[in-house]
This record gives C-alpha cells, structure tokens and sequence, in this order.
C-alpha cells in the first residue's frame, strides 16, 4: 500500500512538475499563438530556417529589423473588384487546422468580399472535407486533383542520389521527406498551371494551420491591381544553408544563359551577399504570398523553373518554393512590383507579421507587434525596404560581386 503510495505521490508530483515546465515553456516562447483556438505543433514552414543550424545561420546574417511607421490601413475604390482566387493545398486529414485558418480569414477579410477558392491535393478530397470546407467560407469552391506528372519523379532524376539526398539532411527539418520534397517542387513549377486556375489573374495562397489576426477591411487583390504589383508578403526570413546548397550557382548559370530574362531594374541585390557574391538566403516566406499568376505563367519564369527542375535540386536538396518565387521576383521584378502587406497580421508557426500603430488599433488585432518578425534581426524585410527604387544589380555589377563567372 505504502509503495502504491508513493508511486502516486510521485506520479502527483511528477506531473504537476511538468504541467509547470510546460507552461513556463509555452508563456516563454510561444506567444498569442499558443492562446489560439487550436495551437500547431507541426514544425515551421520548410522553406525558411527552423533547425538549430538554421537558426544559429540567422543570428550570424547582419540583416536590418524593420523600423515600422505609424501607418494607417490602406484603402481601394470600394465596390471594385479583381479576378481573384484564393489557392489552398491541403491533406484530407488537414482539414481541422484548415477549417481554423479559413474561419479566421473569412472573419477578418472574405465574408465582405466573397472571392472563391481552389483546393488542391496530390490526392483525392474525401467528402468530410469537401462537406466542411464549403461551409466554412463564403466564396465558392473548387476541389482539384493534382495530376501525376506534377507530383513524382521526373525520368531524369537519379532515385538513389535522390535518397542520399535526402540522408544527408537527415537532421533538417523535412530533410529526409519525399512529400515535401514533391509539394516544393510543385508549388514551384506546377499549381498554377492547374486546369482550376486558368480564369483567375491574382493569387493569395492559405495554408491550415496559420492565424490571420487584424480585420482587412480593404481588397487586398485591387491594391495589387490599382498599383501593377506583381507579388505581395508579409514575412520574410533566411533559409537553411543547406537545403539550397547548389540553388545560387544554379541560379547564376541561368542568368548567364539568358541575360535577356533578367529585368533592369531589378531587386537581385536584396538577394545577393555583397561581401562575397553568394546567396544570402533571404526569402519571401511562401506559405503566405498574394501574387500575379501571370508572373509564373511568364516564358521567363516557366525557363527559370524547368532549369532548375533539370539540375534536380528539388530532390537532390530540398529547394523550398520561397527560395524559388523569391529568386524569380528578385530577377524579374523591380521593388516597386513588390508590396509588404505591413498591415496584415499573419501567423505561420512561430512567426509572424504584426501591424504597429494607428493599423493595430484600427483593425481589431489579436496579436503583438512586439513579437513581429519584421522587427527581428532574422528577417529580410528592413533590407528590402531599404532598396532603392532604381535598384538594378546588372550584369557588370554582378562580375565584380562574382555573381557571374
Ligand atoms: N496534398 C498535399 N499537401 C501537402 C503535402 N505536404 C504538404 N502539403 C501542403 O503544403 C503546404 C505546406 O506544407 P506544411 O506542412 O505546412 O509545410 P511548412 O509550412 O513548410 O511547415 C500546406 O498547405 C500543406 O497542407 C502532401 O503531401 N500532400
Ligand atoms: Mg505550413
């Protein structure tokens, strides 16, 4: 009896012990989104630093935090529209979080705008969630399958590099995942080419799991519209060193092949370490992104992507598709044809992007801009507001910086 006891006692105290730890941990480091309704356990998105090396790799890269204005909310011609999409892909057993992240954005921006939605899937969308997901927004729904050849090795990969790839990053987030790899690669070169997208001219991709935490009471597809913006984020951040291994020099080698897809101006200086020439990992964070599909659908975006799908990088590596769209925008356009949606609060995981001032205040935020990544020393944001307009890292420029050999 006395040892039952004591077990207990001790299962009493053990418990209460880590119920201790545990909150401690969560009030420490996981802010308002541990408060939400249903908190993600999953790791942060893939295509930005998360592991450990990750990490310690963004403490080293002298990036400049964002000093945020006092900004107020933007506005659009009210009762205008774009031809718009809200592009989702997503797992059947997704689909709780999913519902979470639709509830909020439906609350917060779409059920005053209605735009509809394109849920895609490797697989086939059972009826639970095709049932749930219809009641949840208000916009109507599309349910896609995604085809075969957008989803499984190409004839040239070699398999067996392919899983020696995939060992060597054995310690990195999703380093040792084949599905990953296939989502990167197809939401790199293939989603907007699905047959459910063709009518549509602007993008804004959602993912389950992420919190939208200030009203957007005005359009945020007509802001891009009225202004020819091409690409718009809210997060920027380093990538992992050592899922782009080969990207730059990849990269390079197609700039020197086509120079004629190159714009002028451009932004490939937010992209370019000036020290040394080399990639300095900075990166739109993807899994939130309101973009032109005609930026993608363009000849020069279409070579860049099956360029880097010949060198195989997608699955010899883990090129992440945030690295990838960024390195196209930074080629391709010119700053003022990138927009910072300061004024959205978005959370993926652990970051997130959180207005300041008169914004915060004027759209019922649930969130803190004290914990906004923007303002962080891991972010790339300060540096890309800092470009110059005219910025234009052309060819000569490049050979000083060995950009091209
Ligand atoms: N259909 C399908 N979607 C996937 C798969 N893997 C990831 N996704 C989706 O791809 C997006 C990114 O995946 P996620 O797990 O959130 O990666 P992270 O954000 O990098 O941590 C999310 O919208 C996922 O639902 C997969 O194997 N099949
Ligand atoms: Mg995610």
């Amino acid at each position: 009896m006395g040892s039952i006891l004591n077990s207990t006692t001790y299962r009493v105290v053990f418990i209460l012990g880590m119920t201790v730890f545990l909150l401690h941990l969560l009030f420490t480091f996981g802010g308002s989104r541990w408060s939400g309704f249903h908190g993600t356990s999953s790791p942060p998105n893939c295509t930005v630093l998360v592991a450990p090396s990750g990490v310690a790799m963004a403490e080293k890269a002298v990036a400049t935090p964002l000093v945020t204005s006092k900004i107020s909310p933007p506005t659009t011609t009210p009762g205008k529209r774009a031809n718009a999409v809200f592009v989702i892909l997503a797992r059947n057993h997704e689909l709780f979080g999913l519902g979470r992240s639709l509830q909020q954005l439906e609350q917060r921006f779409n059920h005053q705008f209605n735009y509809p939605y394109v849920f895609l899937n490797d697989e086939p969308f059972d009826d639970d969630f095709k049932r749930v997901a219809a009641a949840v927004v208000s916009g109507n729904v599309s349910f896609g399958l995604i085809p075969k050849e957008h989803w499984s090795y190409p004839s040239w990969i070699d398999l067996n590099k392919a899983a020696a790839g995939r060992k060597k990053l054995k310690n990195i987030i999703y380093g040792p995942s084949e599905s990953y790899r296939h989502m990167c690669r197809f939401n790199s070169g293939f989603f907007f080419h699905h047959p459910l997208l063709a009518q549509y001219e602007y993008y804004w991709r959602v993912e389950p799991d992420v919190d939208f935490t200030c009203n957007i009471d005005y359009d945020p597809f007509v802001y891009m519209q009225e202004r020819s913006l091409k690409y718009g984020f809210t997060i920027s951040l380093h990538e992992i060193p050592q899922t782009v291994a080969t990207l730059w020099k990849t990269t390079k080698d197609f700039m020197a092949q086509h120079p004629e897809y190159v714009s002028h101006p451009n932004t490939l200086e937010w992209v370019v370490d000036k020290r040394t020439g080399d990639y300095n990992l900075c990166h739109f964070w993807s899994n939130f992104e309101i973009a032109n599909l005609n930026l993608l659908r363009s000849e020069r975006y279409q070579a860049y992507f099956d360029h880097l799908d010949q060198a195989g990088g997608f699955f010899y590596e883990r090129w992440g598709d945030a690295p990838v769209h960024s390195l196209a925008a930074a080629m391709f356009l010119r700053k003022d044809e990138i927009h910072f949606f300061e004024d959205i609060g978005y959370r993926h995981s652990v970051f997130e992007n959180c207005p300041t001032g008169l914004t915060f205040n004027l759209q019922n935020c649930n969130c803190n801009s004290k914990r906004s990544v923007n303002l962080q020393t891991h972010t790339c944001t300060g540096d890309f507001l800092k470009l110059s307009p005219q910025s234009d890292f052309n060819i000569t420029t490049m050979k000083q910086h060995n950009v091209v050999q």
